[in-house]
């Protein structure tokens, strides 16, 4: 036995042939629901969950085709099968009017127990069939959803640094390429910020690791609140080294951003005591500007980016090189 009940509604103007249609279907699984008149069926089926409607055709007031028809014009009650029960002989043109009101089949009186029977359980077996099919796709669409929000977890924890919350390597590596190849497209200008912290080294040596990954948190979330454009972007590629994107940007706008963002380091006041340049943290910079066209090389840029580190460094620390 299924686990899903079937409800049937019975309708039919004559009490004699609810009661006989109510024994008949006895037994066969079934939640028997019963009226005697269109309106109360309409009602009926209005406030309750019905799977087949068995539906006489001759009744006075409405009748069996006009019942069907208001079931058909509405949305709760549009995709209930109907058998009629009718008197009428087989005339073609009754039989097409109740199949273009969507009728699924038709029985005709007297009727026989045993065709009642088995036309029901061809329904009830389809109802059945329809809900185990409709509550497996509930639970796989639960499951997909689920595994969708699980994807986007991922593709976001691959693409973080986990320590700062930047951008990490990998996806540094995505956007450069997508923001190089737009940058082709637009003949814009690109730019990028290879920046260093100064003294880092003495830094974890002086107040110890976790104050140096504190100190690493602090100067990734100021570079960002630094960058105003949503296409700008910053990524952590190791160690005290961070990456940051400039599109659509020339190198006046880029050593602005750059000298913005020095400032704004040297201004946390992080305490590095010990060093000769600064007794603060601060950062150096190195800037690449270019308008990239197919035959510049995306490494000849990041290497332009690394020589000005390199120089920054080398002229003093705690400024910004193009
Ligand atoms: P310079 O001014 O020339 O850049 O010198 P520096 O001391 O910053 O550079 P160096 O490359 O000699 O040292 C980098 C130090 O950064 C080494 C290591 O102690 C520290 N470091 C690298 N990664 C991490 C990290 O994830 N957490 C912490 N706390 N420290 C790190
Ligand atoms: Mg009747
Ligand atoms: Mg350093
Ligand atoms: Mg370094």
């Amino acid at each position: 036995m299924s686990n899903y009940s079937t409800n049937i509604l019975i309708v039919d103007d004559t009490k004699a042939n609810l009661i006989s249609l109510e024994a008949i279907l006895e037994g066969e699984n079934l939640k028997i629901l019963s009226a005697s008149n269109g309106n109360d069926a309409l009602k009926i089926l209005l406030k309750q969950k019905v799977d087949i409607v068995l539906l006489d055709v001759q009744m006075p007031g409405m009748n069996g085709f006009e019942v069907a028809e208001l079931m058909r014009a509405n949305n709760k009650t549009k995709d209930i099968p109907i058998i009629f029960i009718t008197a009428i002989n087989k005339e073609e043109e009754y039989i097409f009017k109740g199949y273009e009101l969507g009728a699924v089949d038709y029985l005709y009186k007297p009727i026989s127990n045993e065709i009642l029977k088995s036309k029901v359980k061809v329904f009830v077996k389809l109802n059945e069939q329809t809900k185990i099919i409709e509550e497996k796709t509930r639970a796989l669409e639960e499951k997909i959803t689920q595994l969708e929000m699980v994807e986007k977890k991922l593709n976001h924890l691959i693409r973080i640094d986990e320590l700062t919350g930047v951008f990490n390597r990998r996806a540094f590596e995505e956007i450069f390429k997508l923001e190089w190849a737009r940058t082709i497209r637009s003949n814009g200008f690109f730019s990028a910020l290879m920046i260093d912290i100064d003294n880092f080294k003495n830094f974890n040596d002086t107040y110890g690791h976790l104050k140096g990954d504190e100190c690493l948190k602090d100067v990734a979330k100021i570079i960002e609140k630094t960058l105003r454009r949503i296409t700008d972007q910053v990524a952590r590629l190791g160690g005290e080294e961070f990456i940051v994107l400039l599109p659509e940007t020339d190198s006046d706008g880029a050593k602005l951003i750059a000298e913005e963002i020095r400032k704004n380091v040297e201004n946390l006041k992080i305490v590095n005591e010990g060093v000769d340049t600064s007794k603060f943290v601060t950062v150096s910079i190195g800037i690449s500007s270019v308008a990239p066209t197919r035959d510049i090389e995306k490494k000849e840029f990041i290497d332009c980016a690394d020589k000005g580190l390199y120089i920054a460094k080398k002229n003093g620390k705690n400024r910004s090189y193009v």
